[in-house]
């Protein structure tokens, strides 16, 4: 199997959890974005984005939540939980991606991706209103550490505590007050504590 992928945030924690179970594939950095590399990838994926997982046969699995669930599977992992603990991750991977990830986004993408081709910023009450979003969403997150866990679902790390934390990697570049929420940073540093999270292209290009 293949792994298309570039830096940015969704193929990051794609490549980071692949890494992380160790699964069979190998790596191979896109840039779909680029229209000299549409007409190669449309096929591949119709969102023309990465990661995309590329099988033997030629056929492709795109969205980065559907490949990690089929490489967990793939190598038997409880990473991707599965019984009684599937509802509780699926839980934290819809809200990290309708709320803190969605709003932390906004700040991803107006700080470190829209300026390398438009200088314009959006209105500042954009960045007030995603802003107001971000801080209220963490700090239902720093509540639900408080109770001391480690992780979000059960005793070890799953793709629970990869979705939710999707934007940890860029929150000083983005400008995200994660620190300010002290259960929440803790939760930053024990991820930052597995060596593929902290750094999931070592090696790679
Ligand atoms: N919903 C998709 C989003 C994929 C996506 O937004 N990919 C962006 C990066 S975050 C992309 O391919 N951008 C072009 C690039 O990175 O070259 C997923 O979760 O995999």
């Amino acid at each position: 199997m293949k792994l298309y992928y570039s830096h940015n945030l969704n193929p990051r924690l794609c490549v980071a959890a692949a890494r992380y179970l160790e699964a069979p594939v190998t790596y191979q950095r896109a840039s779909p974005a680029d229209p000299a590399n549409r007409a190669e990838f449309e096929p591949l994926n119709p969102n023309c984005m990465v990661p995309i997982l590329q099988f033997a046969d030629g056929s492709t699995l795109w969205e980065t939540d559907a490949i990690v669930c089929r490489l967990a599977a793939e190598v038997g992992s409880d990473f991707w939980r599965i019984g009684a603990d599937q509802p509780e991750m699926i839980r934290w991977i819809s809200w990290s991606t309708m709320h803190l990830t969605r709003a932390g986004d906004f700040f991803y993408f107006h700080r470190l991706v829209r300026p390398l081709w438009d200088p314009v910023d959006p209105p500042q009450e954009d960045f007030d209103e995603q802003m107001g979003d971000f801080r209220r969403f963490a700090g239902i997150l720093d509540k639900v550490l408080a109770d001391g866990r480690e992780w979000l679902v059960g005793d070890t790390v799953s793709y629970a505590d990869f979705r939710v934390g999707t934007v940890y990697p860029f929150a000083d570049k983005a400008g995200l007050p994660l620190d300010e929420y002290s259960n929440v940073a803790r939760h930053v540093d024990r991820l930052n504590r597995i060596d593929v999270w902290r750094d999931p292209f070592a090696g790679l290009d």
